[in-house]
């Protein structure tokens, strides 16, 4: 009889990977050795449960009654403040870089857009976690809209906060980025996104933990490598404290 380990799982899921390796993703035991391995690189880890793996979603008697702020609480700018004021009226969110339609929307544009509602937990690495639901178009709609370039292998959220004087943002690949549960959001609970969770919009990119939700998001630049951008690792804090790009759980 075979000992059954996961290096022995995994050995045997890498070697076959194109023959039959579902079987060991589509296991409910196969799926939890798999998933509890911390070094499990990610190609192998999305190879195995699939590109369309939802995030759990839950009821809306299970939301947290309080979400914490974390992070900036409200961008520290002039220009926010004015923005705020206006009550978002002059905000655009522009999405460009590797598209053949650049795209600039208004507020009211994005909430014309079709949205969805999702229920989902958030983890965040410091050691919390809390149940919100969400509201908002899928980031997959815009990108087709403005109609995303083959050369674009990630999207970046350029976002309005900063920490001294380097600013917010994050990043996903395309897996992520067209995964039906990747939203903007612009609504949280209910109601219009407040200042401190975001306003106007964030990402929701469900399979991953909170650094990678971006807030108070200006722009969407799809690219072909993240050279050059920020410190070039993805993200602030994967640029400034080594986090990791691919924060996927
Ligand atoms: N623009 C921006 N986005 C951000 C942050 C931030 O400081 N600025 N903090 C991140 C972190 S570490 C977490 S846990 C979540 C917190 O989101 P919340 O304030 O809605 O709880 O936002 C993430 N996105
Ligand atoms: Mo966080």
């Amino acid at each position: 009889m075979t000992i059954l380990t996961r290096r022995t799982l995994l050995a045997g899921a890498s070697a076959g990977l194109l023959a039959g390796c579902d079987s060991v993703a589509n296991n409910p035991l196969g799926r939890k050795l798999l998933l509890s391995d911390e070094k499990l690189h990610q190609p192998l880890q999305r190879l195995l449960i699939g590109r369309t793996a939802r995030a759990p979603e839950y009821r809306r008697d299970q939301l947290s009654p309080i979400f914490r702020i974390n992070g900036n609480r409200k961008p520290d700018t002039p220009a926010y403040q004015a923005l705020l004021d206006g009550q978002f009226a002059d905000w655009r969110l522009r999405i460009d870089g590797l598209v053949e339609r650049p795209l600039a929307l208004t507020l009211a544009q994005l909430r014309a857009v079709p949205a969805q509602t999702q229920i989902t937990r958030h983890d965040c690495v410091e050691g919390w976690s809390a149940v919100g639901e969400w509201h908002g178009p899928r980031l997959a709609l815009l990108l087709d809209a403005a109609r995303l370039r083959t050369q674009a292998k990630y999207i970046v959220f350029h976002c309005m906060d900063r920490f001294a004087d380097t600013p917010y943002y994050e990043s996903i690949d395309l897996v992520d980025a067209l995964h039906p549960q990747t939203i903007l959001a612009w609504g949280m609970n209910g109601k219009a996104l407040s200042v401190g969770h975001g306003a106007p919009v964030r990402l929701r990119v469900e399979r991953q933990l909170g650094y990678k939700q971006a807030k108070f998001i200006e722009r969407v630049e799809a690219v072909a490598s993240l050279d050059g951008i920020g410190g070039g690792r993805g993200g602030y804090w994967e640029d400034v404290a080594d986090y990791e790009w691919y924060a996927g759980i």
